[in-house]
C-alpha cells in the first residue's frame, strides 16, 4: 500500500513545499544558456548567485494509471528584458501530458510543440489551470513582482527530457516590453 504521509500532503504559500520532501534548487548559473541576453546573465551572475526556483516533488507509486505531482516556486526578476524562467523540458514519455494549478503570484506557460514548433503562452496565475499537453516543451515564466507558486500533476510515467531545450532552447522569450509580457521570436545568433 502508499504509505500515509503519499496520502495526504501539507504545503504552504510560503515554503512552497510539499511536506518534508526535499526541495530541488535551481540557481542562476544553473540557468547558463536558457537566457537569450548573455551579457546580461554573465552581468547578473556577477552580482551573485540567487535562487531562481525550487521544487518538491511527491511520487507516491509509478507504473500505469499513477500520477506524481510537484509544487514550483518561482523568484520574480529578470535577465535583460526576459522574465525569470525554469529550464524547460519535454516530458521523457512524449504522449505524457500534465496539469499546472496556479496557486500565487503572476506568470505563463511557454509551450511548444515539439512536431510544428508552434508556441503559445498561457497565463499562470491564482484561480487558473492550464492544460499541457504531450509532445510539448513547457517552461514556466514570473511575470509578476511576487514568487510564482504552482503545482503540477503528471503521469508517473513522464519523466524528464532536457536535452533538447538544452540543445535548441525555445523559439521564443517572454520579455517585458511597456511594463507588460510580451512573446517575441528568439534572435538568431
Ligand atoms: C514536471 C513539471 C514541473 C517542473 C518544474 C521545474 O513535469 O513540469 O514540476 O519540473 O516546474 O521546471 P524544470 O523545467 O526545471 O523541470
Ligand atoms: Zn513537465
Amino acid at each position: 500500500a502508499i504509505a500515509r504521509d503519499d496520502l495526504f500532503v501539507h504545503y504552504t504559500l510560503e515554503s512552497a513545499r510539499l511536506g518534508n520532501r526535499p526541495m530541488v534548487e535551481r540557481r542562476l548559473a544553473d540557468l547558463r544558456g536558457c537566457f537569450a541576453d548573455e551579457a546580461a546573465f554573465e552581468a547578473a551572475l556577477r552580482q551573485g548567485n540567487p535562487l531562481l526556483y525550487s521544487v518538491s516533488s511527491v511520487e507516491p507509486a509509478a507504473g500505469d494509471g499513477q500520477l506524481h505531482y510537484g509544487l514550483g516556486i518561482l523568484q520574480p526578476g529578470k535577465i535583460g528584458a526576459e522574465y525569470y524562467l525554469t529550464k524547460g523540458h519535454l516530458h521523457a514519455h512524449r504522449p505524457a501530458a500534465e496539469i499546472y494549478v496556479g496557486l500565487a503570484g503572476e506568470g505563463a506557460m511557454l509551450l511548444e510543440d515539439e512536431a510544428t514548433g508552434e508556441s503559445r503562452l498561457v497565463p499562470l496565475r491564482t484561480h487558473s489551470v492550464v492544460y499541457v499537453p504531450g509532445h510539448t516543451a513547457h517552461r514556466t515564466v514570473n511575470t509578476g513582482a511576487a514568487p510564482l507558486v504552482y503545482l503540477g500533476i503528471y503521469p508517473s510515467n513522464a519523466g524528464h527530457d532536457y536535452a533538447p531545450v538544452a540543445k535548441n532552447n525555445f523559439r521564443h522569450v517572454v520579455i517585458e516590453r511597456d511594463g507588460k509580457p510580451m512573446l517575441v521570436p528568439r534572435e538568431k545568433k
